[in-house]
Formats: structure tokens, sequence, C-alpha cells
């Protein structure tokens, strides 16, 4: 008797729809791959459908986004610590890693229980679905895509596995004939799945290609009423290694919660003041272009930039004073807070006299007389100098609420980063770069560089120390204005072969020495003195 019963040789057998007589070594691994092939249609369809509605309307982008949004502060830091601004690249990858984990383990389960299989697949779909609308910048018509593609995916992977377990056909005895079927049933799922990245790659293309047409349509910056101060040829130190005095916008760091760039639509956009104000004042993007503007140096750092990172840029802002605007909705008795945000649910919390002082916070359009990259806030977004981005450089801005501390939190405060965030003295050697090697000219002598910034208070002295040497005072490059970075240089003269180290440490203006306490980026932005060791050749 050798006909399988259901409760003989073959437990598995029941579920597949025949054929349990079957030798199927290599079943296990190709149901796994259904799975993840199935997977990768429901992401493929949901990207292309996607490309009716909005970048952010695909699941992937909102699965990343929720997760970006509760992954505590100390991750965060170490991500950013380890991958720089490569962290969304990381996440990405992990994400993909960790989907296709899951999209094989579905489809192992569904080699002897291919229904749950199936609505596990539809599950993730759903959960998909529901974080897609949770986001701030999408609306309940987002969800289509991923519904879409889940509604493809599911029957997809049912029959794939179908036609990766079924028989040869009626005889059974037919060897050859079930290996030839066989065969073809996995090119089958090889196909979908080739299918499917091509699919995603098309759509992912789709999506950067408009991303250049509409940069192209962008519009013309105002002239504005005062210019920023020139920059004196002397504010770069002319020393290879340094950065540029101005960060190209190219090159400018980008950090940010927003895994897809959220596309504003200017005609369309809106910056509405509101809360604890005497009259409400909504401005159109031509209203904002119609105020007088002015142009500013100031330089932007991230709370996350550890001690001698690179989180940090210099640019020529052009805006409108954020003062001229409240002062025209009436700031209302006991506000001390302006939380601004962004088109995608980012807030920030500004302390109130940041924004009425005399200092130039910008409600900004321009930067380095271009238009806002779209990775840095276009159409509008707000800069501050002074304080770390996280509390004030609100990207893709479209509405601050006067407001007070007491009453309201913002995005990072919530996850346990300070509510406000002045920023610390920081200097950083940029040559020799860590572990890097230096060549003495002729004379003996090397030259040493970096920059140093304490915006609000300026840099008044900058000092070096070679190994267990004395504090040697840098020559500071010229001061822009004391909201920019300084560049710093030194002339080792007696610089020894052999391996040193190089520590740099800044005076602000107001005669506060940087600290040599070590403070980790949470909660409220790193301190210490930057270090870096080298080798005179
Ligand atoms: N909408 C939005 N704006 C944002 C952020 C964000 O996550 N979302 N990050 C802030 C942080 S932490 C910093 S340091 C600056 C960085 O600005 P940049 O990317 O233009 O350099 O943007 C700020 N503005
Ligand atoms: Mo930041």
């Amino acid at each position: 008797m050798t006909t399988p019963t259901r409760s003989g040789a073959h437990p598995r057998g029941d579920s597949h729809p025949r054929g349990s007589a079957h030798p199927r070594g290599g079943a296990p691994i190709w149901s796994a791959v259904t799975g993840v092939v199935a997977g990768m249609v429901l992401v493929a369809v949901a990207e292309l459908a996607s490309l009716a509605f909005s970048a952010s309307s695909t699941p992937f982008v909102a699965v990343g986004g929720a997760f970006v949004d509760i992954v505590p502060p100390a991750v965060k830091d170490l991500v950013i610590s380890l991958f720089g601004t490569w962290d969304k690249v990381v996440l990405f990858a992990s994400m993909i890693a960790v989907y296709a984990l899951l999209t094989a383990l579905i489809g192992r389960l569904g080699d002897t229980r291919p229904r749950s299989a199936a609505a596990l697949l539809a599950g993730l779909g759903v959960l998909a679905m529901v974080l897609v609308v949770t986001r701030a910048q999408n609306s309940v018509l987002d969800l289509l895509p991923t519904l879409v593609g889940t509604v493809v995916a599911v029957p997809t992977f049912l029959l794939l596995l179908r036609a990766v377990h079924a028989p040869a056909g009626a005889d059974d005895a037919d060897d050859s004939g079930a290996r030839w079927t066989r065969r073809r049933s996995l090119l089958g799922v090889g196909a979908v799945g080739l299918l499917a990245v091509i699919g995603a790659g098309a759509a992912r293309g789709v999506t950067a290609s408009r991303e250049v047409a509409r940069r192209a349509a962008q519009f013309v910056l105002p002239t504005p009423r005062t210019t920023a101060e020139p920059i004196p040829e002397n504010a770069q130190v002319d020393l290879e290694g340094m950065p540029p005095f101005v960060t190209p916008n190219a090159d400018f760091y980008r950090i940010d919660t927003a895994l897809a760039v959220p596309r504003v639509d200017p005609t369309t956009w809106e910056l509405r003041i509101h809360g604890l104000v005497e009259r409400e004042l909504t401005l159109s993007f031509e209203e904002l272009l119609a105020e007088p503007m002015i142009e500013t140096n100031l330089t932007l750092t991230c709370v996350s930039n550890a001690v001698g990172g690179d989180l940090a840029g210099n640019a020529v802002w052009l805006g409108v004073p954020v003062r001229t605007l409240l002062e025209r909705v009436g700031v209302k008795d006991g506000a001390d807070m302006v939380l601004s945000r962004s088109v995608d649910g980012f807030t920030a919390s500004t302390p109130l006299e940041a924004l009425t002082d005399s200092r130039d916070s910008l409600i900004a359009v321009g930067m380095n007389g271009e238009p806002l990259p779209a990775e840095h806030g276009y159409p509008v977004r707000m800069v501050v100098p002074g304080l770390y981005g996280y509390v004030s450089a609100t990207k893709w801005l479209t509405e601050l609420k006067v407001t007070r501390f007491a009453d309201d939190v913002a995005y990072w405060s919530t996850r346990g980063w300070s509510e406000r965030g002045p920023i610390k003295i920081a200097s950083r050697v940029d040559v020799p770069r860590s572990f890097g090697d230096l060549q003495p000219d002729a004379d003996g002598a090397v030259m040493l560089g970096g920059t140093a910034w304490a915006q609000q208070r300026g840099i008044a002295t900058v000092e070096v120390r070679i190994d267990d040497g004395d504090w040697r005072e840098a020559e500071l490059g010229a001061e822009v204005t004391p909201d920019t970075w300084v560049q710093w240089s030194l002339r080792w003269e007696e610089a020894s072969p052999g391996d040193h180290s190089i520590m740099v440490r800044a005076t602000d203006g107001e005669g506060e020495v940087q600290t040599e306490e070590r403070a980790n980026p949470a909660p409220d932005g790193s301190s210490g003195w930057h270090t870096v060791r080298c080798t005179v050749v």
C-alpha cells in the first residue's frame, strides 16, 4: 500500500492541492522565495500606483517614516554618528532586510497553510495602509496604492505557491515531465520577481524625473532689500582640505525625518500664523514673495553633530524676517514660544524672543542665490541664528503657532531631546584628517586648519595644542558675522616626524572657553575638545 493517507507518512500533504507523493527537495526554499516575490509584487504595484498619488503614499516610505518617529533618540544618535547622512540608506536597507525575512517566513508557512500565509501577507498590507494614512502629509486616498498592491499580491502569492507545488500532471510516474513543469513554475516565480523589480525601479525613476521637471519650473527669487555682508576673501583659509567657507547647496548636510522629500506646490502653499495672536494671518507664496526680504550669512548646525563632526553648513539665506510677520499679527501676552510646523508634521519649538529680538531669524525662500533645494525645505523654511536646527530650522514650513512651552511640545522634545536648543561653542580640526599624514615643507613646518562656531556670540580665539604642549593661538580667517563659522589655521614650525595628536578649543565673543567636558549629542548637543591623531612623515 503506497497510497498516501492524511495521517500517514505525508502529514504536510493535505494542503497541497495534489502530488504529495512528489519528492520536492527544493520546495521549502521555493515557497520562501515565493513569499519574497509576492512581497515584492506588493511593493512594486504600490509604487507604480502611487505615481498617481504622492511620493509619500508608498507603503515603504510610510513604514519607514513611522519607524523614524518611534526610534529612541539614543538609537537615532548612534545611527547618525555611525553613518552620518547615509542614515536613510541604512534605514531602507534594514527595512528591506526585515521585509524580506517576514515575507520569506510567510512563504514558508504557505507551504503547509497557504490560506493563513495569504492572510498574513494581506495583514502586512493592511498594517502598511494604516501607517500610510496616519502620516501627517497623507490623506485617506493615499492608502489606495497599498490597497491595490495588496489586492494584486495576495492572489499572485497563492497562484505562485500552487505553481511551485504543482505536480507534473495526472501521471505521477512521468518524472521528466514533472521536472519540466516544475522548472517552468520556478521560472514563472523568477519572472514575476523580475517584473516586480523592474516595475518598482521604473516607478522610482518616474518619481525622480518628475522631481527634476518640478525643479526646472521653480520661481525667480525676489531681490533683497538689504543684501548679505560681502564675504572677504580671507574668510577662507587657503589650505588644501579645508571646507569651502560657503557650503554649496549640493554639499550642504541634510538631516530630517522625511524619507520622501515632501513635494510642496508653491501655488497652493500657505503659511498660517495663529495661536496667541491678535489677528490670524494666512499668506500665499505670492504674498510672501512680495514682503520685503533680507539676506543673511548664517551657519546652520545640527544638535546630532558629534565633536569634530560635519553636520554643519554655512549659507547665504534670503527671506522675510519672522519679526515683521509676528509684529503684524500682534503677539498676545503670555506667549513664550512659536511652534513651527512642516507639511510632513515635523514641529520645532523656538523661544519667542529668538524670533522677535534683533537677530536675523528668517522665513527663508533662498539659499546661496537659488530657491531652496527640495531637500532643504522648498519652497519655504525657517532659519534662526544661534539655535540648533531641530528647534528652529523647520523645512517645508506651513504653520507658525504662537504659544507657550507649557502648552505645546515639539517633535524631538517628545523624544527625549531638550525643548530648547541654543548652539554650544564648537571647534574642529579639518586639516589634517583623523589619522592623516602631514608632509612638512622645506622649512620643516606643516599647516593645520579647521573651523569653529558659536552663533550669536562669535568666535574670539581658537587655540591648538599639539601632543602635551602649550596651547598656541591659531590665526583666524575673517569673521563675516557672529552667526557664521570662522576658519582657523596654524603654522606648526618644528613638526617632528612621527605620530602626534592635535587638539583644538575655541573661546566665544563673550569670553566663554569651550568646555573640555565630553557630552553626547542627546539631549542638547555634544561638547568636548576635538582631537585628531596624525603622522608627520
Ligand atoms: N520638516 C522638517 N524640518 C526640519 C527637520 C525635519 O526633520 N523635518 N530637521 C531639522 C534639523 S534636526 C536640522 S539640523 C535642520 C537641518 O537642515 P538642513 O537639512 O537643511 O541642513 O533642519 C531642521 N528642519
Ligand atoms: Mo538637527
